[in-house]
Protein backbone atom coordinates (compact mmCIF):
# COMPACT_ATOMS: atom_id res chain seq x y z
CA UNK A 1 0.00 0.00 0.00
CA UNK A 2 1.68 3.60 -0.95
CA UNK A 3 -0.91 6.02 0.62
CA UNK A 4 -3.45 5.05 3.41
CA UNK A 5 -5.77 7.31 1.30
CA UNK A 6 -6.42 5.42 -1.41
CA UNK A 7 -8.52 2.99 0.30
CA UNK A 8 -10.51 6.20 1.46
CA UNK A 9 -10.59 7.29 -1.82
CA UNK A 10 -11.89 4.27 -3.43
CA UNK A 11 -14.95 3.89 -1.07
CA UNK A 12 -15.91 7.25 -1.89
CA UNK A 13 -15.93 6.59 -5.61
CA UNK A 14 -17.92 3.25 -4.94
CA UNK A 15 -20.60 5.20 -3.42
CA UNK A 16 -20.61 7.35 -6.58
CA UNK A 17 -22.90 6.80 -9.91
CA UNK A 18 -21.95 10.30 -11.65
CA UNK A 19 -18.41 11.72 -10.97
CA UNK A 20 -17.27 14.97 -11.86
CA UNK A 21 -13.35 15.11 -12.70
CA UNK A 22 -11.66 18.41 -13.66
CA UNK A 23 -8.23 19.74 -15.83
CA UNK A 24 -6.69 22.89 -14.05
CA UNK A 25 -6.62 26.52 -16.11
CA UNK A 26 -3.90 26.38 -18.59
CA UNK A 27 -4.29 22.97 -18.70
CA UNK A 28 -0.61 21.04 -19.52
CA UNK A 29 -0.26 17.45 -20.11
CA UNK A 30 0.10 16.36 -16.51
CA UNK A 31 -3.43 17.81 -15.58
CA UNK A 32 -4.55 16.47 -19.02
CA UNK A 33 -3.25 12.91 -18.51
CA UNK A 34 -3.97 12.55 -14.69
CA UNK A 35 -7.90 13.35 -15.40
CA UNK A 36 -8.08 10.70 -18.57
CA UNK A 37 -6.39 8.13 -17.10
CA UNK A 38 -8.75 8.63 -14.19
CA UNK A 39 -11.55 8.50 -16.49
CA UNK A 40 -11.06 5.44 -18.20
CA UNK A 41 -9.69 3.58 -14.55
CA UNK A 42 -13.77 5.08 -13.55
CA UNK A 43 -15.34 3.99 -16.77
CA UNK A 44 -14.41 0.20 -16.43
CA UNK A 45 -15.16 0.43 -13.18
CA UNK A 46 -18.69 1.16 -14.67
CA UNK A 47 -18.85 5.14 -13.52
CA UNK A 48 -20.50 8.10 -15.27
CA UNK A 49 -17.77 10.24 -16.03
CA UNK A 50 -17.82 14.06 -17.10
CA UNK A 51 -13.95 15.50 -17.28
CA UNK A 52 -14.48 20.16 -17.36
CA UNK A 53 -11.97 22.71 -17.67
CA UNK A 54 -11.87 26.22 -17.36
CA UNK A 55 -9.28 26.48 -20.75
CA UNK A 56 -9.28 24.94 -24.19
CA UNK A 57 -7.04 21.88 -24.08
CA UNK A 58 -3.77 22.31 -26.11
CA UNK A 59 -3.86 20.65 -29.93
CA UNK A 60 -0.61 19.19 -28.82
CA UNK A 61 -2.08 16.28 -26.56
CA UNK A 62 -4.92 16.02 -29.18
CA UNK A 63 -3.52 12.42 -29.93
CA UNK A 64 -4.81 11.65 -26.84
CA UNK A 65 -7.46 9.73 -26.48
CA UNK A 66 -10.58 11.59 -24.70
CA UNK A 67 -8.71 14.71 -25.01
CA UNK A 68 -11.15 16.40 -27.21
CA UNK A 69 -14.32 15.03 -25.47
CA UNK A 70 -12.84 17.47 -22.33
CA UNK A 71 -15.87 20.05 -21.82
CA UNK A 72 -15.23 23.70 -21.44
CA UNK A 73 -17.09 25.13 -19.00
CA UNK A 74 -17.69 28.51 -16.76
CA UNK A 75 -17.36 27.91 -13.56
CA UNK A 76 -19.69 30.67 -12.08
CA UNK A 77 -22.69 28.86 -14.25
CA UNK A 78 -21.69 25.41 -14.71
CA UNK A 79 -24.34 22.98 -12.67
CA UNK A 80 -22.62 20.74 -10.35
CA UNK A 81 -26.01 19.31 -8.80
CA UNK A 82 -25.81 16.36 -11.09
CA UNK A 83 -22.56 14.59 -9.87
CA UNK A 84 -21.94 12.82 -6.75
CA UNK A 85 -18.08 13.43 -6.25
CA UNK A 86 -15.46 15.30 -7.58
CA UNK A 87 -12.44 14.54 -8.00
CA UNK A 88 -9.91 17.54 -8.39
CA UNK A 89 -6.14 16.72 -9.55
CA UNK A 90 -3.21 18.64 -10.16
CA UNK A 91 -4.31 21.98 -8.47
CA UNK A 92 -3.34 23.12 -5.67
CA UNK A 93 -6.07 25.89 -5.24
CA UNK A 94 -9.69 26.11 -6.17
CA UNK A 95 -8.74 29.66 -7.85
CA UNK A 96 -6.69 27.35 -10.06
CA UNK A 97 -9.35 24.83 -10.86
CA UNK A 98 -11.71 27.34 -11.82
CA UNK A 99 -9.94 29.90 -13.04
CA UNK A 100 -10.50 32.66 -10.32
CA UNK A 101 -10.76 33.22 -6.59
CA UNK A 102 -13.80 34.56 -6.90
CA UNK A 103 -15.92 31.21 -7.61
CA UNK A 104 -16.85 29.34 -4.22
CA UNK A 105 -16.44 25.66 -4.34
CA UNK A 106 -19.48 23.64 -5.01
CA UNK A 107 -21.48 21.40 -3.01
CA UNK A 108 -20.25 18.70 -4.07
CA UNK A 109 -18.24 16.02 -2.62
CA UNK A 110 -14.26 17.42 -3.63
CA UNK A 111 -11.40 14.80 -3.28
CA UNK A 112 -8.43 16.49 -3.76
CA UNK A 113 -5.55 14.18 -5.27
CA UNK A 114 -2.53 16.55 -5.59
CA UNK A 115 1.94 16.84 -6.31
CA UNK A 116 1.83 20.58 -5.28
CA UNK A 117 3.84 21.57 -2.08
CA UNK A 118 1.88 24.57 -2.10
CA UNK A 119 -1.69 22.86 -1.95
CA UNK A 120 -4.16 24.03 0.19
CA UNK A 121 -6.03 20.64 1.06
CA UNK A 122 -9.32 22.25 0.16
CA UNK A 123 -11.41 18.45 -0.30
CA UNK A 124 -12.83 16.70 2.20
CA UNK A 125 -10.01 13.77 1.31
CA UNK A 126 -6.82 15.32 0.50
CA UNK A 127 -3.94 12.91 -1.32
CA UNK A 128 -1.23 15.21 -1.58
CA UNK A 129 2.50 14.09 -2.24
CA UNK A 130 4.60 17.11 -2.83
CA UNK A 131 7.50 14.48 -3.31
CA UNK A 132 6.34 12.91 -6.51
CA UNK A 133 6.98 14.49 -9.92
CA UNK A 134 4.00 14.50 -10.99
CA UNK A 135 0.09 14.35 -10.62
CA UNK A 136 0.22 11.05 -13.10
CA UNK A 137 3.22 9.39 -11.20
CA UNK A 138 0.77 10.09 -7.92
CA UNK A 139 -2.74 8.04 -10.01
CA UNK A 140 -0.19 5.29 -10.89
CA UNK A 141 0.60 5.01 -7.04
CA UNK A 142 -2.71 5.25 -6.06
CA UNK A 143 -3.68 2.76 -9.09
CA UNK A 144 -1.33 0.50 -7.59
CA UNK A 145 -3.48 0.69 -4.32
CA UNK A 146 -6.75 -0.04 -5.95
CA UNK A 147 -5.15 -3.40 -7.63
CA UNK A 148 -6.53 -2.17 -10.95
CA UNK A 149 -5.07 -3.09 -14.51
CA UNK A 150 -3.94 -0.54 -16.53
CA UNK A 151 -4.50 -0.43 -20.21
CA UNK A 152 -2.79 0.87 -23.21
CA UNK A 153 -4.75 3.82 -23.07
CA UNK A 154 -4.10 4.52 -19.57
CA UNK A 155 0.14 3.65 -19.53
CA UNK A 156 -0.34 6.39 -22.48
CA UNK A 157 -2.10 9.04 -20.75
CA UNK A 158 0.38 8.87 -17.39
CA UNK A 159 3.47 8.71 -19.11
CA UNK A 160 2.66 11.68 -20.81
CA UNK A 161 1.73 13.38 -17.69
CA UNK A 162 5.04 12.20 -16.22
CA UNK A 163 7.08 13.64 -19.42
CA UNK A 164 5.12 16.78 -19.35
CA UNK A 165 5.82 17.38 -15.52
CA UNK A 166 9.87 16.18 -16.21
CA UNK A 167 10.49 17.78 -19.04
CA UNK A 168 11.18 14.45 -20.57
CA UNK A 169 12.96 13.55 -17.08
CA UNK A 170 15.27 16.23 -16.72
CA UNK A 171 14.34 17.91 -13.87
CA UNK A 172 15.31 17.40 -10.34
CA UNK A 173 13.50 15.06 -7.99
CA UNK A 174 13.38 12.34 -11.11
CA UNK A 175 14.87 9.75 -9.49
CA UNK A 176 14.77 5.60 -9.74
CA UNK A 177 11.53 5.76 -8.70
CA UNK A 178 10.00 8.11 -11.64
CA UNK A 179 12.06 6.05 -14.03
CA UNK A 180 11.20 2.54 -12.97
CA UNK A 181 7.39 3.75 -13.34
CA UNK A 182 8.01 5.13 -17.01
CA UNK A 183 9.43 1.53 -18.00
CA UNK A 184 6.62 -0.14 -16.77
CA UNK A 185 4.41 2.51 -18.31
CA UNK A 186 5.89 1.54 -21.80
CA UNK A 187 5.85 -2.16 -20.69
CA UNK A 188 2.14 -1.79 -20.71
CA UNK A 189 1.90 -0.28 -24.05
CA UNK A 190 2.37 3.47 -23.98
CA UNK A 191 4.92 4.78 -26.91
CA UNK A 192 7.55 7.21 -25.67
CA UNK A 193 8.46 8.31 -28.94
CA UNK A 194 5.10 9.25 -29.96
CA UNK A 195 4.47 10.96 -27.12
CA UNK A 196 7.51 13.23 -27.14
CA UNK A 197 6.86 13.49 -30.74
CA UNK A 198 3.96 14.94 -30.18
CA UNK A 199 4.60 17.15 -27.25
CA UNK A 200 8.13 18.62 -28.24
CA UNK A 201 7.97 17.72 -31.78
CA UNK A 202 5.12 19.96 -33.12
CA UNK A 203 5.28 23.75 -32.56
CA UNK A 204 3.37 25.69 -35.23
CA UNK A 205 5.45 27.71 -37.02
CA UNK A 206 4.52 31.19 -35.14
CA UNK A 207 4.75 29.67 -31.56
CA UNK A 208 8.88 29.69 -33.05
CA UNK A 209 8.58 33.49 -33.93
CA UNK A 210 7.04 33.97 -30.49
CA UNK A 211 10.01 32.67 -29.29
CA UNK A 212 11.96 34.46 -31.23
CA UNK A 213 10.30 37.61 -29.83
CA UNK A 214 10.47 36.68 -26.47
CA UNK A 215 14.00 36.28 -26.65
CA UNK A 216 14.53 39.37 -28.09
CA UNK A 217 12.88 40.99 -25.67
CA UNK A 218 14.55 39.13 -22.69
CA UNK A 219 16.41 40.98 -20.28
CA UNK A 220 18.69 40.27 -17.66
CA UNK A 221 18.73 41.75 -13.71
CA UNK A 222 22.55 41.46 -13.09
CA UNK A 223 21.96 42.41 -9.94
CA UNK A 224 19.35 39.87 -8.78
CA UNK A 225 20.90 36.89 -11.04
CA UNK A 226 17.35 36.39 -13.21
CA UNK A 227 16.54 36.91 -16.90
CA UNK A 228 12.68 38.52 -17.54
CA UNK A 229 10.85 38.62 -20.40
CA UNK A 230 7.37 40.60 -20.83
CA UNK A 231 5.11 40.42 -23.41
CA UNK A 232 2.38 42.71 -23.96
CA UNK A 233 -1.19 41.58 -25.19
CA UNK A 234 -0.53 43.43 -28.67
CA UNK A 235 2.38 41.20 -29.24
CA UNK A 236 0.77 38.03 -28.01
CA UNK A 237 -1.94 38.07 -30.26
CA UNK A 238 0.16 39.26 -33.34
CA UNK A 239 1.93 36.13 -33.23
CA UNK A 240 -1.45 33.34 -32.82
CA UNK A 241 -2.06 33.79 -29.28
CA UNK A 242 -1.09 30.36 -28.68
CA UNK A 243 -2.00 29.39 -25.16
CA UNK A 244 0.74 26.89 -24.35
CA UNK A 245 3.27 28.86 -25.69
CA UNK A 246 4.08 30.59 -22.85
CA UNK A 247 5.03 27.16 -20.44
CA UNK A 248 6.89 25.57 -23.45
CA UNK A 249 8.91 28.86 -23.84
CA UNK A 250 9.14 29.22 -20.04
CA UNK A 251 10.91 25.74 -20.06
CA UNK A 252 13.12 26.32 -22.75
CA UNK A 253 14.70 29.20 -22.23
CA UNK A 254 13.96 30.60 -18.92
CA UNK A 255 16.15 28.15 -16.85
CA UNK A 256 19.26 27.60 -18.94
CA UNK A 257 21.01 31.30 -18.74
CA UNK A 258 24.63 31.55 -17.15
CA UNK A 259 24.97 33.39 -14.67
CA UNK A 260 21.42 33.40 -13.28
CA UNK A 261 19.14 31.24 -10.27
CA UNK A 262 15.91 31.61 -12.35
CA UNK A 263 13.41 33.14 -15.12
CA UNK A 264 11.05 34.63 -15.48
CA UNK A 265 8.12 35.06 -18.78
CA UNK A 266 5.14 37.67 -18.49
CA UNK A 267 2.32 37.48 -20.87
CA UNK A 268 -0.16 39.71 -20.90
CA UNK A 269 -2.98 37.07 -22.39
CA UNK A 270 -5.99 38.70 -22.11
CA UNK A 271 -6.47 42.52 -21.33
CA UNK A 272 -4.76 43.54 -17.84
CA UNK A 273 -4.27 39.94 -17.06
CA UNK A 274 -0.96 39.14 -16.53
CA UNK A 275 0.13 35.24 -16.69
CA UNK A 276 3.72 34.72 -15.48
CA UNK A 277 5.76 31.26 -15.25
CA UNK A 278 9.06 31.13 -13.26
CA UNK A 279 11.86 28.54 -13.94
CA UNK A 280 14.40 27.61 -11.63
CA UNK A 281 17.96 27.11 -13.01
CA UNK A 282 19.13 25.39 -10.23
CA UNK A 283 17.89 25.07 -6.31
CA UNK A 284 16.27 28.52 -5.93
CA UNK A 285 12.86 28.10 -4.75
CA UNK A 286 10.49 29.82 -7.38
CA UNK A 287 7.14 29.08 -5.42
CA UNK A 288 8.07 31.53 -2.95
CA UNK A 289 8.03 34.32 -5.76
CA UNK A 290 5.09 33.06 -6.97
CA UNK A 291 3.07 32.91 -3.71
CA UNK A 292 4.48 36.42 -3.34
CA UNK A 293 2.09 37.58 -6.31
CA UNK A 294 -0.83 35.39 -5.62
CA UNK A 295 0.16 32.06 -7.30
CA UNK A 296 1.59 28.70 -6.22
CA UNK A 297 3.60 26.08 -7.85
CA UNK A 298 6.76 24.15 -7.55
CA UNK A 299 10.31 24.79 -6.40
CA UNK A 300 11.92 24.70 -10.03
CA UNK A 301 8.50 25.43 -11.49
CA UNK A 302 5.67 28.03 -10.81
CA UNK A 303 3.21 30.44 -12.08
CA UNK A 304 0.90 33.27 -10.93
CA UNK A 305 -2.05 35.57 -12.54
CA UNK A 306 -1.93 39.31 -11.96
CA UNK A 307 -4.86 41.26 -12.62
CA UNK A 308 -3.84 44.62 -13.17
CA UNK A 309 -2.64 47.25 -16.20
CA UNK A 310 0.44 45.48 -17.90
CA UNK A 311 3.09 47.72 -16.67
CA UNK A 312 1.64 48.00 -13.11
CA UNK A 313 1.69 44.01 -13.02
CA UNK A 314 5.13 43.74 -14.44
CA UNK A 315 6.81 46.17 -11.87
CA UNK A 316 4.70 43.89 -8.99
CA UNK A 317 6.41 40.62 -10.38
CA UNK A 318 9.55 42.37 -10.57
CA UNK A 319 9.93 43.82 -7.36
CA UNK A 320 8.79 40.41 -6.23
CA UNK A 321 11.53 38.63 -7.60
CA UNK A 322 13.75 41.00 -6.78
CA UNK A 323 12.91 40.73 -2.84
CA UNK A 324 13.10 37.07 -2.77
CA UNK A 325 16.53 36.81 -5.39
CA UNK A 326 18.17 39.14 -2.58
CA UNK A 327 17.05 36.62 0.38
CA UNK A 328 18.85 33.73 -1.61
CA UNK A 329 15.80 31.41 -0.75
MN1 LIG B 1 1.49 18.52 -12.25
Amino acid sequence: MNYPESQLILEEIKKANKILLNCHRGPDSDTVGSALSMAEILRNMGKEIEIICPSNIPEDLFFLEGSKDIKKVDFKTFDFSAFDLFIVMDSSTYGMVANSKEIDKPNTKIIVIDHHHTNEGFGSINLIDSKITSTSELLYKIFFDWSVTLNQKVATCLLTGIIGDTGAFQYGGVGKSTLLIAGELIDLGADKDEIIYNIYRSINFKTIKFWGKVIEMMQIDEKSHFVWSAIPLSIYEEYGKDSSAKEDGANLFFPVVKNTDFGVIMVETDKDILSISFRSRKDFDVSKIAEEVGGGGHKPAAGAKVENRFDEAVEKVLSACRKYANKKV
